[in-house]
């Protein structure tokens, strides 16, 4: 009888513990601040979500591009480009401003079908 009141009072102070724990601070990251690098063959983030007129960032590893394809291509890892998209080549250091609420996918062409990721333009 003791250990399960032991037990229930632990739990009760375990609960209001977490409760109390830190909120994440949702101002922390500025929506000015759309920067994709990469990480091994990986573009981060994966999936970047911004607004229409933001400025997105490209920070490229020298042995990494980064190709616009339509969303058939991205599924089929496909690297043919697609008609008027932005193209990054080898370590690019640059940027573009989305024209269009939609999402964007792109790719990585020497290493695909691991590399690609997308942005969504809200
Ligand atoms: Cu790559």
């Amino acid at each position: 009888m003791k250990n399960s009141i032991y037990l229930m009072s632990l739990c009760f102070i375990l609960c209001a513990c977490s409760k109390d724990g830190d909120e994440p601070n949702e101002n922390s990251n500025p929506t000015n601040e759309n920067i994709i690098s990469t990480w091994a063959h990986t573009f981060q983030p994966a999936v970047l979500t911004c607004n229409l007129g933001d400025t997105v960032y490209f920070d490229l590893g020298g042995s990494h591009n980064a190709i616009e394809v339509s969303e058939a291509s991205y599924n089929a890892n496909d690297p043919t480009p697609i008609e008027n998209g932005f193209e990054f080549g080898y370590g690019a250091n640059d940027f573009f401003v989305p024209q269009e609420s939609k999402t964007y996918f792109y790719v990585c062409v020497p290493h695909l079908p691991e590399m690609k990721a997308i942005i969504i333009v809200e």
